[in-house]
């Protein structure tokens, strides 16, 4: 490589002086982030929710009645925006939360609805850029991370979660966590996070499994995301009940038998979890959803336009394509529908 010229050098500083520039604004500014949080009903992903935001954005009906004490059930795709600051950071984040699956109906139309709201935000921006005056209020509201919510069996992967993860893994950064973790002895949950790897290695389920390049991480980056790695599938505990334990305040759930401190991470992996989303691969996220997922939505959008008969598309990829595209129009249908009525 040649010895940087002078000029080279000062437009080196000035890049420097831009970028540091950037970043004291997005320190005022803050940022954006969207989880999205997906799996079997009653795993406890409301409750979920209310842990990661340390408040109560789905409020407990009645606490004086212990039959109405708990979260309603989830009808609908609801996101919450809330505002917070994480390592002296301003951070606006918005969770969606979604209608846990059931065990016996065609939970077809529920993953179809979750595919659809994330590539509706996709489309959202794909119109935006082909704008010629850009709106300055737009708000990018991209999926930038999914958390998977697996049952505590103890067993393999069941069925609708292989294909549920293989199939959002397309379009987002799935990441697997393991639901109500304090039903599993440590044994039991250890010789589980291992069975889960296997299968989601065996089936080849695309997950956000930090990636890293050896060539141009330093090592401590390298470090940090292999002992991610090996946390994966996060076992995690959701609480919004507080005790005082030796003097200090913890977020636990208590049994007749001892207490599950949420944030303890020898009980579980919520503070390594809640740390890695919302500090430390924050901006990894947002870049792989940006560069990479967004990317290949684009280019398979564009070059599908004006597009084939679905009967004579083949394979399941594009079958499913075409389900979620009549999804598409049947939502945009009842929507102006519900528009006209409403005007
Ligand atoms: N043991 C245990 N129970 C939990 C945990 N998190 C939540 N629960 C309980 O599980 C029940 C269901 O919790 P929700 O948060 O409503 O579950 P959900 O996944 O949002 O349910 P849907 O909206 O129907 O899909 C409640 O009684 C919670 O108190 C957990 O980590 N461990
Ligand atoms: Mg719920």
């Amino acid at each position: 490589m040649p010895p940087p010229t002078s000029r080279s050098v000062e437009a080196i500083a000035r890049t420097a002086v831009l970028a540091t520039t950037i970043r004291r604004k997005n320190i005022k500014k803050g940022l954006t982030f969207t989880v999205m949080i997906v799996g079997a009903s009653g795993l406890g992903k409301s409750t979920f929710v209310n842990t990661l935001c340390e408040s109560p954005v789905f409020p407990k009906k009645d606490y004086s009645n212990p039959e109405k004490a708990a979260i309603e059930r989830t009808v609908a795709i609801t996101p919450v925006t809330v505002d917070m600051e994480e390592d002296g950071i301003k951070l606006s984040l918005t969770i969606v939360d979604t209608p846990g699956f059931g065990d016996n109906i065609n939970n077809e139309g529920n993953f179809l609805d979750i595919l659809a709201y994330i590539e509706r935000q996709y489309d959202d921006i794909l119109a935006e850029e082909s704008r010629i005056k850009r709106n300055p209020k737009f708000q990018d509201n991209r999926v930038h991370a999914l958390l998977y919510f697996i049952t505590p069996t103890g067993h393999s992967l069941r069925e609708i979660d292989i294909e549920f993860m293989r199939r959002l893994g397309r379009r987002v950064n799935v990441i697997p966590v393991i639901a109500k973790a304090d039903s599993m002895r440590p044994q039991e949950l250890a010789a589980f996070k291992k069975k889960v790897m296997e299968d989601i290695a065996y089936y080849k389920i695309p997950i956000y499994n930090f990636p890293y390049d050896e060539e141009e991480d330093d090592d401590e980056t390298i470090e940090e995301n292999n002992e991610l790695r090996a946390l994966l599938p996060f076992s995690i505990v959701g609480s919004e009940e507080e005790v005082v334990l030796n003097g200090r305040r913890v977020r636990c759930r208590q049994y007749p038998w001892g207490v599950v401190e949420v944030d303890n991470s020898r009980h579980c992996d919520f503070s390594k979890l809640r740390y890695m989303l919302l500090s430390s691969h924050l901006q990894d996220l947002k870049e792989i959803t940006h560069d990479f997922l967004y990317e290949q939505y684009r280019t398979e959008k564009l070059s599908r336009e004006g597009d084939v008969d679905p009967d004579e598309l083949a394979d399941e990829e594009a079958r499913t394509e075409a389900q979620y595209a009549k999804r598409q129009m049947e939502i945009a249908a009842a929507e102006a529908a519900r528009g006209s009525m409403d005007q």
